[in-house]
């Protein structure tokens, strides 16, 4: 029988050989040695994906690579979350995000990799898709319990519509409920603070990064 760490060994190649097939079946095999699955999501999984987004950083990978390692990733997870239900427990979530695309912006290619990573890197994600307005992002956050909401824009003029979103929270009195962050190819940091958003990420990695960082502000 494998080792605790032939198996966390196992789990890692898994991410970094972009093979969903052996994260499902080495997460399998840590549940049958018995490992506690939350360990076994940080050891075996947690910290290879986070050595993916740093080469992806220093462009030794590419999109589809980070794609396929995320993929991978939550084949993985899903048998680790499985074993939790059954035995009648849940993993902890690091947070909850509502993440779209602003509303008039049918961009979702990026969206839906940030989607992924933050999902892989233990939060729970409802995405709502393309063109969301206003009014729907935040009547989404009430209704999961959100921590956090994400809006991606791809287009100069729909950024406007992140602005929006953050002007209604403020209108609501809301504006200290929700951790705001923002992205999308024409977005910059400069924009973020000028719109009053809690951060901005350039890309997936950098939006799990950011979020990990801050946990202490939604985790009381
Ligand atoms: Co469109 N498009 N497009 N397009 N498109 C761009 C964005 C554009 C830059 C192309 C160009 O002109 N050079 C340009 C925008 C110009 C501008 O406003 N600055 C443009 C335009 C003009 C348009 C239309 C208006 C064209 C037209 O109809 N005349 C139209 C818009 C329709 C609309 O939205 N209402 C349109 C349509 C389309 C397609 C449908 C054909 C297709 C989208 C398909 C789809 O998404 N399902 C498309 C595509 C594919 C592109 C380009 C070529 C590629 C976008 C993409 O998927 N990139 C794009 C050119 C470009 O970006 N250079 C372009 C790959 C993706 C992984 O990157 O989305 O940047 P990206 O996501 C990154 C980061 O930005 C970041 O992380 C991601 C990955 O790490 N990120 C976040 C994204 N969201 C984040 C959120 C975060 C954090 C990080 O926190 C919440």
């Amino acid at each position: 029988m494998a080792t605790t760490d032939q198996i966390y060994a196992k789990m890692q190649a898994s991410i970094e050989e972009y093979d969903g097939d052996a994260a499902a079946a080495a997460a399998q095999e840590a549940i049958a040695a018995g490992i506690d699955p939350a360990e076994a999501l940080e050891k075996g999984f947690a910290q290879p994906i986070r050595e993916v987004g740093e080469a992806f950083h220093r462009m030794e990978i590419f999109l589809p690579q980070l794609v396929m390692a995320s993929e991978a990733m939550k084949a993985g997870v899903a048998v680790l979350e499985a074993a939790m239900a059954a035995s009648g427990g849940k993993l902890e979530k690091k947070g909850v995000v509502v993440l779209g695309t602003v509303e008039g912006d049918i961009h979702d290619i990026g969206k839906t990799i940030v989607g992924s990573m933050l999902q892989a890197g233990g939060y729970e994600v409802h995405d709502l898709g393309i063109e969301v307005s206003p009014p729907r992002f935040i009547q989404a956050a009430a209704d999961a319990k959100a921590d956090i909401i994400a809006m991606s824009a791809l287009l100069s003029t729909t950024m406007l519509a992140q602005r929006d979103v953050l002007e209604l929270l403020r209108n609501k009195g809301q504006d200290n409920k929700y951790f705001t962050i923002i992205g999308g190819a024409p977005v910059t940091q400069e924009w973020a603070d000028q719109i009053g958003a809690s951060a901005y990420a350039a890309d997936a990695p950098e939006a799990v990064r950011l979020l990990d960082e801050h946990q202490g502000e939604w985790k009381k």
